[in-house]
């Protein structure tokens, strides 16, 4: 169990993650949590001293490898930078041995650094105070700094401390490097430069050493070591009682994928500049670099103000959990690159970006940084090249976007083979890089979604448009005429809801290519009248003239699921038909995909069950599309049978519950949408957090209990406060203003920060301003149904 309310200090309230009990059996759960970034890498909080069933993980984003031919490219895991080899009067230290009180471990999410503390006794007698430090600078994207404290409480000490740069790092046993060269300059600089087998991108690492005794500079000579993969020294020490030594590490981590260097194919430029800062740093100490890193997250937390009063302190923790995660995943300096599902802090998911990061995390950006939400869009223009030859190698024209996503040119990357099945013993195919489609359209979606929010027309004109266009002509080879009823079908497919495969017409699908192909129409005969030039060119590249009656053709005959006498809209073909069970042993379920301990894939997919929101996307996405009694109906009945095996889930039907006006539904789906990374469960975030569902906690707050959308162009805000929230405060940028919007029960007041005249429609009645607006709460929400 962890602590999430953790009283530090006054200013750091509810800015703690805390770990008070230290067990190797749930080791996962804090160094996922924990794990500390800055957008360029991402680095697993394991401990300093090993223990078995650790993972130690060092990312850097966009540096995929493929190990070998049977497997599909990954974010290797780099030599590690963390480990310290303790050994105290010649015995190993580990908290497996002795006795040790007052553990602690703290994410500090405010300052985005990592503390351990702990009074460990050895099993003679000795008594000393560890205190680790550690932290992934944000002001200088390729700098770690870790310290570690010992103060000798009792009896005297010789203290070893071994460390250096450990390349024999694997992912899941997959060794991504070759052997690397290794050296150590003046006995202080240690160096190891390491090549990925396939894609040829070097790493470039190095760290450096430091001591202190009792706050006086410490000269200790090294026992320098170099073994495969591996650079190291050791240093040793004697320690009497009241001692305090002080051991800095700082390291540094470059690469040849480093857009500073790209193009730059002479090694000895990267690991020159590297070495230069190395000693740069070395000189300005742990301590400096960790107030220029403090102030650089002081300006994050003030870019992304959202402030909630709550009677529950844990929601504030929550969301502010979710924004430093965001933060420490997001490649914001490098548009070359995406966002995984787990972001940088496991091998889940191997690295890779899927919808996730267009539906779930890209309306965060979109609303509190459009910058970056250019530059992961900008990922997705660069990608056109792979979902090219994705269409092509299928048969289909114009950009089929591979499922799941690693290098821009790389093309479909989802693995083939994946879990048990319990039925046969075999592993279970995955299906999805070969049929669940929907993302093509979901990225056309958020393209116009960005475009709509910001205004931002150059976007567009470079990588826009032609990103819907060519997603349509997609669509528009894909379809599937079904002559017995006289409409275009999309047969064999996988919707959102992953637990059915291999279905026709799946409603959100069918609705998102119809979306994206009339999208493209209005495109293309608005860029023919108004902008002929940008019309010619995009036409000689994607062969528009030919493409338009197509659709136009295709588009009114796409078959579109309607609702039937009950109002529900078949998710898909035969979803209706299927057999109905109990589900409240899975719905009650204390670890997620427990139904697989009963059903395999195939009996799961006969059965009236759903993994995730589907049918609630749709509703979500295209929301004035669909009537309110509708939705209701629908979420009524496709909730009962959904497991939230996804953490895609929860967010998306608390965002609609707000929407029918049951905020006490809304506000419990929250919290289980938190709970998601920080509730009580010790092991759903071993393989990594999970990105999208931090992003949907932002969406809960400002979609859902904000109720802001973009609908046709024009921003809306339908405020519901859950009962427990008194005050909740948040940026939004519409159409290039800042405003800040402040939401408590006598109103809602809205600041600009542009001239601009703003508009918008509060609860559905138009209203505009410049400067500041107030507005009683009488004009405040309604349900919609
Ligand atoms: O994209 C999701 C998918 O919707 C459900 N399975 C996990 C993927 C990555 O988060």
């Amino acid at each position: 169990m962890l602590n999430y309310s953790k009283r530090v200090s006054d200013d750091l309230m509810q800015w703690v993650v805390a770990e008070e009990q230290f067990s190797t059996l749930t080791l996962g759960k804090c160094e996922a949590i924990m794990s500390l970034g800055n957008g360029y890498m991402g680095l697993r909080s394991a401990t300093e001293e090993p223990y078995i069933g650790e993972k130690r993980n060092l990312f850097v984003n966009g540096t995929f490898n493929k190990f070998d031919e049977e497997e599909v490219t990954e974010l290797p895991n780099a030599a590690d930078l963390t480990r310290l080899d303790l050994r105290i009067d010649g015995e190993r230290f580990s908290l497996e041995k002795g006795s040790f009180t007052g553990y602690s471990r703290m994410l500090n999410i405010r300052d985005a650094e990592l503390t351990r503390s702990f009074d460990w006794e050895s099993k003679d007698g000795k008594k000393l105070r560890f205190t680790f430090r550690r932290f992934v600078s944000l002001h200088h994207k390729h700098a770690i700094g870790m310290r570690m404290e010992v103060t000798l409480l009792q009896g005297d000490v010789r203290l070893s401390v071994g460390s250096g740069i450990d390349g024999q790092m694997n992912n899941s046993g997959s060794q991504h490097f070759h052997e690397g060269e290794k050296r150590i300059y003046d006995k202080t600089y240690l160096e190891l430069l390491q090549q990925t087998t396939e894609s040829k991108v070097t790493f470039v690492l190095h760290a450096a050493h430091s001591h202190k005794l009792n706050g006086a500079e410490l000269n200790l000579a090294p026992r320098m070591e170099i073994e495969r993969r591996q650079v190291a020294v050791k240093y040793e020490l004697d320690l009497c009682e009241g001692d305090t030594y002080t051991f800095d590490k700082l390291a540094t981590v470059y690469t040849s994928r480093d857009l500073e260097f790209s193009g730059e194919s002479d090694l000895s430029t990267i690991r020159s500049h590297a070495l230069e800062q190395l000693k740069a740093l070395h000189d300005q100490g742990f301590d400096e670099m960790l107030s220029e890193h403090q102030k650089a997250w002081a300006e994050v937390w003030r870019d992304y103000d959202i402030t909630l009063k709550s009677k529950n302190e844990f929601d504030l923790l929550a969301v502010r959990f979710a924004v430093y995660h965001l933060v420490v995943m997001t490649p914001a300096h490098d548009r070359r690159m995406g966002i995984g599902a787990k972001g940088l802090s496991g091998e889940g998911y191997k690295g890779h970006s899927f919808w996730d990061t267009e539906i779930f995390i890209l309306p965060f950006y979109i609303y509190s940084n459009p910058r970056i939400a250019r530059s992961l869009l900008e990922y997705r223009y660069l990608g056109l090249e792979g979902a090219r030859r994705k269409a092509k190698e299928n048969g289909f024209e114009g950009a089929m976007y591979p499922w799941e996503a690693a290098w821009p040119s790389d093309g479909e990357v989802t693995p083939v083979w994946g879990a048990v099945d319990i039925v046969t013993g075999e592993q279970t195919k995955i299906w999805s890089g070969f049929i669940e489609q929907h993302i093509s359209s979901d990225i056309a979606y958020a393209v116009w979604h960005y475009f709509k929010a910001t205004g931002d027309q150059e976007y567009m004109d470079r990588y826009g448009y032609e990103i819907i266009l060519d997603t349509a002509k997609f669509w528009a080879s894909r379809l599937e005429w079904d002559e017995e009823h006289g409409r275009y079908h999309i047969n064999e497919v996988i919707g959102p809801d992953e637990y059915k495969e291999h279905v026709d017409n799946n409603a959100f699908t069918n609705y998102m290519a119809h979306f994206n192909i009339s999208l493209a129409i209005q495109y293309c005969d608005e860029l023919k009248e108004k902008r002929p030039e940008l019309f010619a060119e995009l036409n000689s590249k994607l062969g528009l003239e030919a493409a338009r009656p197509v659709w136009e053709e295709k588009l009114g005959l796409i078959y579109l699921p309607q609702p039937n006498e009950q109002n529900i809209i078949p998710q898909d073909d035969t979803y209706l038909q299927k057999q109905i069970i109990d589900l409240t042993p899975y719905k009650n379920q204390s670890k997620v995909g427990s139904l697989f301990d009963d059903y395999n894939l195939d009996q799961v997919n006969n059965l009236q069950v759903s993994k995730q929101a589907d049918i609630m996307m749709l509703f979500l996405l295209l929301e004035d599309r669909f009537q309110p009694e509708v939705k209701r109906a629908n979420y009524n009945y496709y909730e009962e049978k959904t497991l939230h095996d996804s953490s895609l889930s929860l967010s998306t039907h608390s965002i609609l519950a707000n929407d029918f006006g049951d905020e006490a539904l809304a506000y419990d789906l929250f919290r289980r949408a938190a709970e998601i990374d920080l509730g009580p469960n010790m092991h759903s975030s071993d393989a990594g957090i999970h990105s999208a569902s931090l992003g949907g906690i932002w969406e809960c707050l400002v979609m859902g209990f904000a109720g802001v959308r973009m609908l046709g162009g024009e921003l809306h805000l339908n405020p519901r406060l859950p009962q427990a929230w008194e005050e909740l405060s948040f940026p939004l940028y519409w159409q290039g203003s800042r405003l800040q919007i402040r939401i408590d029960r006598s109103g809602i007041r809205i600041k600009s920060s542009s001239a601009d005249v703003i508009r918008l429609k509060v609860a559905g009645k138009p209203v505009s301003f410049e400067g500041e607006l107030e507005l009683p709460q009488t004009s405040g929400a309604q349900p919609i149904s």
